[in-house]
């Protein structure tokens, strides 16, 4: 018996820094609806989904910071997305910033979570890869200040039961490293659930704006491939504030093919039938990783963060 179900990737447009969660909440909540009238059992909403990218701004008094971070989930503000998943019956990813005590101290994470078909949250993410910096960079158009205003995660790459189906999250610059799908590749991932902000300008290096779009979706494209797996990217986008972001969110097929892709830089929601077994032949080949992988040369991979050289 084939495994099907029906997904969705719901793209946000602009969030500026004047819009209330509430605001924002009401758009999830008609992306939800739109998505679920089309047939969709799951949806994958953008990191930070709730408000504008904060960490493009130079902030230093620490309630201000918190303003953007969520203390509850659900809160007053997301309940009635909780709701309307009950009501529908329909499942989510959701990113969003994290504010929580653990062992008596106050952490900060880029997080997302996974919301069954009845509303639980089955699972949860912690952002592992953050980009940026730390220290204000006054000559830059903008901030990317992730390592200033989060932590690294502290739960690992995990995959979850849910909708029938093995899933796994990971959040924006992760989906530039192969580590993070192959961690979730041998917990036997079928869907890997992403969202992203990504800034249209390099602040680093003044790279050709093309170049932001083929490298997030060279990204997607291969490490489905490689990892037999479904890869469903979901993009805040167009000019925040002024501060331009890339679309192109996407879903990706084991195969390394799009899907289907965005076309627009606003809310937006595309979805696609997806066949779980369509890896399956990746996985009994190519990629039989019990067959094929090579564990007793990979061992820099893990003891050795930077590259050295030394011939
Ligand atoms: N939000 C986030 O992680 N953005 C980063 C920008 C990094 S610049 C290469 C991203 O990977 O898209």
């Amino acid at each position: 018996m084939s495994r099907k179900l029906r997904a969705a990737v719901a793209q946000l447009g602009p969030i500026h820094l004047a819009d209330s969660r509430a605001s924002v909440v009401k758009r999830l909540c008609a992306l939800l609806r739109e998505a679920h009238a089309g047939g969709a059992k799951f949806v994958v909403f953008p990191e930070l989904a709730l408000t504008t990218f904060f960490p493009r701004w130079w902030m230093t008094d620490q309630a201000e910071i918190d303003r953007f971070f969520e203390a509850q989930m659900p809160s007053p503000d997301t309940q009635p997305l909780f709701e309307l998943v009950r009501e529908l019956g329909i499942a989510f990813y959701l990113g969003y910033a994290e504010l929580t005590e653990e062992a008596g101290q106050t952490r900060r994470f880029n997080t997302s979570i996974l919301v069954e078909r009845d509303g639980r949250i089955v699972g949860r993410y912690r952002k592992i890869h953050l980009p940026g910096h730390s220290e204000h960079l006054p000559d830059a158009p903008f901030q990317h200040l992730e390592k200033r205003y989060f932590e690294v995660g502290n739960e690992g790459f995990k995959v979850w039961r849910a909708m029938d189906a093995v899933v796994g999250m990971c959040i924006c610059n992760d989906r530039r490293w192969p580590e993070t799908y192959r961690v979730m590749g041998l917990q036997g991932v079928e869907i890997v659930a992403l969202g992203y902000n990504t800034p249209s300008h390099n602040i680093h290096h003044p790279e050709p704006v093309h170049l932001r779009m083929f490298h997030h979706l060279l990204s997607l494209q291969a490490n489905a491939y490689q990892n037999a797996a479904w890869v469903l990217a979901a993009a805040k986008c167009g000019a925040e504030d002024g501060f331009h972001m890339i679309g192109g969110s996407a879903i990706v097929a084991p195969t390394g093919e799009i899907a289907a892709q965005a076309m627009s830089e606003d809310d937006e929601v595309i979805a696609v039938n997806l066949d779980l077994q369509l890896g399956d032949y990746l996985r009994r080949t190519v990629f039989a990783f019990e067959k094929h992988r090579r564990i007793e040369h990979y061992g820099l991979i893990t003891e050795r963060t930077g590259a050295v050289t030394e011939v």
